[in-house]
């Protein structure tokens, strides 16, 4: 790969790249746009302290002073779970160069890190949940740059599913059409973020994270272009049934649409409105998802390395 990105890499993450040793990825845009101080901080630093437990180093990554960050020291985590949400750039593909040319502060989104971790040479990134179709996107054409990025960079991405505030199916078949493998992780059916099951069928199926590390190689090997997402269900004493689920999101959409809420301040709206509604449950299932997708994400990457 030629290119002539200002990356600065934190000690560990660049030694463990240079020794071949397991990586795992991880994005900012949950710590300053999807949680608040001080729940963001504490993920974000138990969602590393899992990632080392299961023997892979882990790779925060943001846009600081013009540069991207692949790893951050605890002095930088915390200065960036601390940075209020209307000072950081919410950076997908489109304006990941402007952030870095302007010198501003950007948190990556899925996108923008699946970017960032393939320019670093890291090919594991776990989050929470993905961006998708928005309901009603066949009116507002909103529909996040985090499918059309699973379909051009090689990264495989360990996520709840997409955040079950988006229009599910849909979802699934933007991935189908974009070509990207959707695979759930241990069960038949896809999550749905803070549920387990979205009665969904799920196009594959893996069991085995050192298969998902064989299809990734695969895909390179056949010189297909893009990702693939790993559907991991949220831990069954986490979850949030759909019954309890479906109301609060319905409500925290009908109040998003009747304030006009739109573009990137979408999703910030929802996931804190409904942390709201669900009197901070929707925060604590977020967090453990996120912990169990790290904790996969590590035992893939750790495959990988093998
Ligand atoms: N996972 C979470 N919370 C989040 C996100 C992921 O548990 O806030 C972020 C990711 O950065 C993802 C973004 O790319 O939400 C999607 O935003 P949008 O729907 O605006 O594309």
């Amino acid at each position: 790969m030629t290119h002539n990105a200002p990356l600065t890499f934190a000690p560990e993450v660049a030694e463990a790249l240079a020794h071949g040793r397991p990586v795992v990825a991880l994005e900012s845009t949950i710590i300053t746009h999807g949680m608040p101080w001080p729940q963001n901080l504490e993920m974000a630093e138990q969602v590393e302290a899992v990632i080392r437990e299961g023997g892979a180093t882990p790779a925060t990554i943001a846009v600081m002073g013009g540069r991207i960050h692949i790893g951050l020291t605890p002095e930088a985590l915390r200065a960036l779970a601390q940075t209020p949400p209307a000072e950081a750039m919410k950076l997908s593909r489109a304006d990941l160069a402007v952030c870095i040319a302007n010198g501003r502060t950007g948190a990556t989104t899925v996108a923008a890190t699946m970017i960032c971790a393939h320019l670093a040479g890291i090919r594991v990134f776990a989050t929470g949940g993905i961006g998708g179709v928005h309901r009603g996107a066949e009116d507002s054409f909103d529909i996040s740059a985090d499918l059309q990025e699973l379909a051009q960079t090689p990264v495989t991405v360990v996520a709840a599913g997409a955040k079950a505030i988006l229009d599910l199916p849909k979802t699934w078949e933007v991935l189908e059409t974009l070509g990207v493998p959707v695979i759930a992780f241990g069960q038949d059916n896809l999550p749905a973020f803070w549920s387990q099951d979205s009665g969904l069928r799920a196009p594959l199926r893996m069991d085995d994270p050192t298969q998902i590390a064989a299809a990734a190689d695969m895909r390179a090997a056949l010189g297909l272009k893009g990702g693939q997402l790993v559907a991991n269900p949220i831990p069954e004493d986490a979850e949030i049934a759909q019954d309890v689920i479906m109301p609060v999101i319905e409500q925290a959409l009908a109040e998003a649409q009747a304030q006009g809420i739109a573009a990137k301040a979408v999703t910030p709206f929802l996931l804190s409105r409904i942390f709201e509604l669900t009197e901070g449950r929707s925060l604590a299932s977020n967090i453990q998802l996120v912990l169990n997708n790290a904790r996969l994400g590590a035992r893939i990457a750790v495959a990988m390395a093998a």
